[in-house]
């Protein structure tokens, strides 16, 4: 069976968009967690991640390491429809995952992944305010092709490929128009998003790093 390695379910927003990709294509795995930033991450990545990184898949002999080599392979191997059919709108799908992955650098920094948390409003700035702009103009130029509900109508690699913008727009309450909400909570009501935050909850640890809003529990 396959197996996803991935870091916390409420900081890791790398490791959530292979899990949903595999979740929302009824792909089975076995999940393995290292909560980040710990003595454990630290002693066992290297079994499994040559970049020390997650996500990592492993498939048998396979390791495929960085999340778009692994949003590739799950499509190739399994399922081709994660990307659209027509050929355009897979350029522009592959562009918009390429840019999520290389680009959006103040939303990242101001707003690191914390699914659990609500922290209104906090770490808005100019930089951020354009990278959400960029991604409300890309997002309705896929949608209004389309109709939704998913960028390029049903789910897809490129919907996983912004689960984590999703979940912050949510814990940073993001004023977002209605069209863009709308996507927001497609995203955020698929059943592998709402395992996925449901779990998130759950999880204790407290990583500083991704903390810059709030001290630690009982400090
Ligand atoms: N480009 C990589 C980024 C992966 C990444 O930065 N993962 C973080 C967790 S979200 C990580 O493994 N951090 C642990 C560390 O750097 O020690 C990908 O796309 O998978």
């Amino acid at each position: 069976m396959l197996r996803l390695v991935i870091g916390n379910k409420n900081y890791s927003s790398w490791s959530l968009r292979s899990w949903l990709l595999l979740v929302e294509a009824g792909i089975e795995f076995e999940e393995i967690r290292l909560p980040l930033s710990t003595p454990e991450f630290a002693a066992r990545i290297s079994t499994y991640s040559p970049s020390g990184r997650v996500p990592v898949l492993l498939d048998g002999p396979v390791t495929v390491w960085d999340t778009l080599a692994i949003t590739e392979y799950v499509a190739e191997r399994f399922d081709r429809t994660l990307w659209p059919m027509d050929a355009v709108d897979r350029a522009r799908a592959r562009s918009m995952c390429a840019e999520m992955h290389s680009g959006f650098s103040a939303l990242r920094g101001q707003w690191p992944m914390n699914v659990r948390a609500s922290l209104p409003g906090l770490g808005w700035n100019l930089a951020v305010e354009r990278d959400v702009d960029r991604l409300v103009r890309m997002w309705r130029e896929a949608l209004s092709s389309s109709g939704g509900p998913f960028l390029f109508g049903r789910f897809g690699a490129v919907d996983a490929y912004f689960a984590p913008v999703a979940a912050r727009f949510r814990t940073y309450a993001a004023a977002l128009p209605d069209d863009i909400g709308a996507y927001r909570d497609a995203i955020l009501d698929t059943a592998g998003m709402r395992a996925w935050t449901e779990a998130a909850c759950q999880e204790s640890e407290f990583v500083a790093e991704d903390e810059p809003y709030r001290r630690p529990p009982g400090t």
